[in-house]
């Protein structure tokens, strides 16, 4: 096992590495930048380094200042938790090449998988279904158009490199394709130096659905599971769950059965997630791979016992994936995430500023995962994630009954939350019935607005 971790990360991420690897008697470094002096992150790691401004460009982004730390600091290997470094190769390739190791997958993996197009071909050639669309990249607006006739509208131009919904376009007529091509082309472009496109057929009302996956150096793989992650807005996921209802045990297995042989072929290692999308029929199809731990693995923790971040550091420290978890995963009831953010509930404005009560709930199967505390401040330079809260119980009812308890135990002072956009989730029977797909959000938030509407018009 490694001496000497560094924790690329800040806030609630960062923090739930330094815990596992306390319990593993592994020492951490912590890193931080000048806006989180007095987060919890730095308190809590054995040692700590300022690596520069408030910006995340300056500090957290800045890869000759993470090295130097964990040069100077002698740490054996560093944890980029979510977002930031996690997914540049780039930053995994100095790691290598310094002796540090990365706890994540090898450079060449997490380059290939970050070209959306070349991940959607590699799980093709392994049987993981795929959805009907373009070979590649697409060459020329013409052959854009040659594959939208043969596929049928609506189609979706995607950007290569891109994900989170970034030089997206969705096409439903062959007279807006050269239109929507330039302008997806020109976003890709900008947002991220490439203006390669892709196109897939496109779902109309999707789920959200992911399996989470570790493997080993010595090559083997396994699935824990399904998260569900279809509560969301623009593209930021609100609410997680694990399972899904709506996965078949047999769609479980077949799936768990095609990711093995995918990742085997490709010499995958460490965490990762494989997100599909389900369509009307219940059918699923690749989308894209995350090559990181999420900010959503406590769902999976939590009904399958395995604690990821400690996997993710024995991997990396060259064990066995027979030696770390249990042949078969068991999933044990249902768990339920509710993202904490620090944000107008209704508004979605940001709101940062100085936290002045905070009251975590606690009891039977709640968890909370947050490097915040009372007197603590919110920085405006990062997200917004303040607080995880995570619910497990023997069904998915009992789990929603829980968080509704803990939502209610949770306060929050000084600041604005979502905990009251969550309760109103909570208490939504489309919610409640489990029958929703990513649209939710948006059909939810606008009854809502009817709804005051209606109100206001009473009271007028
Ligand atoms: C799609 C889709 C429908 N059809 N692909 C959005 C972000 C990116 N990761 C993939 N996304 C989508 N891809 C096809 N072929 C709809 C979305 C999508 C979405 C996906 C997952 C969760 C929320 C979403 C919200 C809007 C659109």
């Amino acid at each position: 096992m490694f001496r000497k971790v560094l924790i690329a990360n800040r806030g609630e991420i960062a923090l739930r590495v330094i815990n596992a690897c306390k319990e593993m008697g592994v020492r951490t470094v912590a890193v931080y930048s000048e806006a989180d002096r007095n987060s919890l992150h730095v308190k809590f790691a054995d040692e700590a380094i300022c690596i520069g401004p408030p910006p995340s460009k300056d500090s957290y982004l800045n890869v000759p200042a993470v090295i130097s730390a964990a040069e100077i600091t002698g740490a054996d290997a560093i944890h980029p938790g979510y977002g930031l470094l996690s997914e540049n190769a780039s930053f995994a390739e100095v790691c290598r090449a310094s002796n540090i190791k990365f706890i994540g997958p090898p450079p060449e993996v997490i380059q290939m998988m970050g070209e959306k197009s070349t991940a959607r071909q590699t799980m093709k050639d392994a049987k993981v279904p795929i959805l009907p669309g373009s070979d590649g990249i697409l060459s020329s607006e013409q052959e854009a158009l040659k594959i939208a006739e043969k596929i049928k509208y609506p189609v979706i131009l995607k950007a290569v490199a891109g994900g989170g919904g970034r030089g997206m376009r969705i096409v439903r007529t062959k007279e807006e394709l050269p239109a929507l091509y330039q302008s997806a082309s020109t976003e890709a472009l900008n947002a991220f130096s490439n203006g390669d496109l892709y196109m897939e057929k496109f779902i109309e009302r999707p789920r959200h659905i992911e399996f989470q996956v570790l493997a080993d150096e010595h090559g083997n793989v396994m699935s824990l599971g399904e998260r569900e992650c279809s509560i969301q807005r623009r593209h930021q996921k609100l609410i997680e769950e694990a399972p899904s209802l709506q996965i078949t045990q047999k769609q479980r297995e077949d799936i768990a059965a095609v990711i093995k042989k995918s990742l085997k072929a490709i010499g995958y290692w460490n965490a990762g997630t494989i997100e599909f999308l389900m369509d009307e029929d219940g059918e699923i199809y690749f989308i894209e791979m995350n090559t990181r731990i999420q900010v959503e693995h406590c769902v999976t923790e939590m009904v399958t016992g395995v604690d990821l971040v400690k996997a993710q550091l024995r991997i990396a420290a060259g064990e066995k994936l027979s030696d770390i978890v249990p042949e078969v995963p068991i999933i044990t009831g249902h768990a339920i995430e509710c993202r904490i953010n620090a944000e107008h509930p209704e508004k979605f404005t940001p709101s940062p500023g100085k936290i002045k009560v905070f009251n975590l709930p606690g009891g039977n199967g709640v968890r909370v995962d947050t490097a915040q505390y009372a007197e603590g401040v919110v920085p405006q330079y990062y997200d917004s994630l303040i607080a995880k809260l995570i619910c497990h119980g023997k069904d998915r009812e009992e789990a929603m009954d829980k968080m509704q308890r803990a939502l209610s135990q949770f306060v929050v002072q000084g600041i604005f939350t979502s905990i009251p956009l969550h309760q109103r989730i909570f208490a939504d029977e489309g919610f409640r019935s489990g029958d929703f797909d990513t649209k939710f959000m948006e059909r939810f938030l606008e009854r809502e607005k009817e709804a005051r509407a209606k109100e206001a018009e009473k009271t007028a």
